[in-house]
């Protein structure tokens, strides 16, 4: 069992711990929750790099080793990064609980060391037909992130 976490947090009291876990070459599960949100869905996902030296905008694209397109995380055509969307209750509060197989903690695609993200607005999964749909879903600003590091 291999497993990771990150911490997100912004400085306007968006805060949350996620959680990976990867047995063997299995899927990676995800698991966590992230409070202070505005209710409603926002987009998720693993970006490449683990650089927050610019804060959330110098983490990179979505993780795309594959070189495909932006989808939703059901979708043959994605990258490896989309997860999706998570749902703030009214409460401002998003509970995480999926299991992806893009997302290894080990290997040579493996997201540790990368970033995740969670985004101000919907991820439209490259439906919106938006010119960003299929590429980051248009999902709006970088609203918090962290570094997916390992955990013993
Ligand atoms: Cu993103
Ligand atoms: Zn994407």
């Amino acid at each position: 069992m291999v497993k990771a976490v990150v911490v997100l947090a912004n400085s306007q009291g968006v805060k949350g711990t996620i959680f990976f876990a990867q047995e063997g070459e299995g899927p990676t599960t995800v698991t966590g929750s992230i409070s202070g949100l505005k209710p409603g869905l926002h987009g998720f996902h693993v970006h490449a790099l683990g650089d927050t030296t610019n804060g959330c905008m110098s983490t990179g694209p979505h993780f795309n080793p594959a070189g495909k397109e932006h989808g939703a995380p059901q979708s043959e055509n994605r990258h490896a990064g989309d997860l999706g969307n998570v749902t703030a209750g009214a409460d401002g509060v998003a509970n995480v609980n999926v299991s992806d197989s893009q997302i290894p903690l080990a290997g040579p695609n493996s997201i540790i060391g990368r970033a995740v993200v969670i985004h101000a607005d919907p991820d439209d999964l490259g439906k919106g037909g938006h010119e960003l749909s299929k590429s980051t879903g248009n999902a709006g600003g970088r609203v918090a992130c962290g570094i997916i590091g390992l955990q013993g």
